[in-house]
């Protein structure tokens, strides 16, 4: 296996300084070009701003990339779904016959994890679809969050999935859930999904406290923070919940199945709310990348006691 480690990355990785990765599939299939390149770079810099290292995760020509440069980060975006979306089990492929991949959340977690890094932002987790009873389309980043002990910091799921469900299965994994900021699972595109969470808290310290904790008792188990997007930028819960029944409709009048159903429903979705729902997108995703790099700069401080 190739691996490519920015010296920047390891450095900091080997000092215990705060490092926060990022996936790629968000570039490749979750945004269009040029914005998913201008949003990749502006995330990475929010970060660093933050006082912490971005490393954004990705395979190029068969090496798995921890650390993207700019370079790659652009030639990802540029070749979009001509990308791989790999997930756990597209990696080694990928990675064998070297080729391109994007890495979704738990193909990053996995590689984030082979790097040493313990905190990880992105935008939205995948999870237990609506009518998974039937489907049984579930998420590998469930999976992938419930046996790494990994902190995913993101904007909750998206309603394209059954969210009750999901958190269902989220605690079977054992997954730690922490509401940042709120009582409630937050639903993407708004801050509310009517779902009650048992744990808030209400700064990047006390968080960092609980991943310090796990560490010490060598937890195999991830931890998901939910927060919600800025007020500013939330959309109507009508419209963007009219917006997904539409596109989960016309999935299922095209017969889309497997692992082109996430990226045709956000696609879908985008379409059908005029591109609003990418100022969304984009907003929360660096919204996460501030709270991520908040967290991650206290839990090196509470490493280095
Ligand atoms: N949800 C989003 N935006 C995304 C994804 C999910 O709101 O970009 C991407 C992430 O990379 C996630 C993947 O890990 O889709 C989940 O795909 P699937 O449902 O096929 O497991
Ligand atoms: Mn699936």
């Amino acid at each position: 296996m190739k691996i490519r480690i920015s010296t920047k990355v390891s450095e900091a990785i080997k000092n215990g300084d705060p490092v926060v990765s990022l996936e790629s599939t968000i570039i490749s299939h979750g945004m269009p070009y040029p914005q998913n390149v201008q949003t990749a770079l502006e995330v990475e810099k929010i970060i660093c701003d933050n006082g912490a290292l971005p490393a954004t995760i990705a395979i190029i020509k068969g090496e798995a990339v921890i650390g993207a440069t700019a370079e790659d980060i652009e030639y990802l975006g540029k070749k979009g779904s001509g990308v791989t979306k790999c997930g756990c089990r597209d990696i080694p492929v990928v990675l064998a016959r070297g080729g391109d991949g994007a890495t979704t959340v738990s193909g990053t977690i996995i590689l984030s994890k082979k790097a040493g890094i313990d905190i990880f932002a992105t935008g939205g987790i995948g999870g237990v679809h609506r009518m998974a009873f039937k489907t049984f389309d579930i998420s590998r980043d469930l999976k992938e969050l419930g046996s790494n002990n990994i902190a995913v910091v993101c904007a909750g799921a998206k309603s394209i999935l059954d969210l009750n469900l999901t958190m269902e299965y989220l605690e079977t994994e054992g997954v730690t859930v922490i509401g940042y900021q709120t009582d409630e699972f937050p639903a993407f595109y708004t801050g509310k999904s009517g779902i009650k969470l048992e744990v808030r808290m209400d700064a990047p310290i006390d968080v960092a406290q609980v991943l310090q904790t796990k560490k010490e008792m060598q937890s195999t188990v991830g931890t998901l923070v939910a927060v919600p997007i800025p007020k500013a930028y939330e959309m109507d819960a009508t419209e963007i919940n009219q917006a997904i029944d539409a596109a989960l409709a016309d999935m299922n009048v095209l017969g889309i199945a497997g692992k082109k159903v996430t990226p045709f429903l956000l696609d879908r979705v985008k379409q059908l709310t005029g591109g609003k729902s990418l100022d969304a997108n984009i907003a929360l995703v660096k919204n996460n990348a501030k709270v991520a790099a908040q967290i991650a700069v206290e839990y090196s401080k509470s490493g280095k006691h």
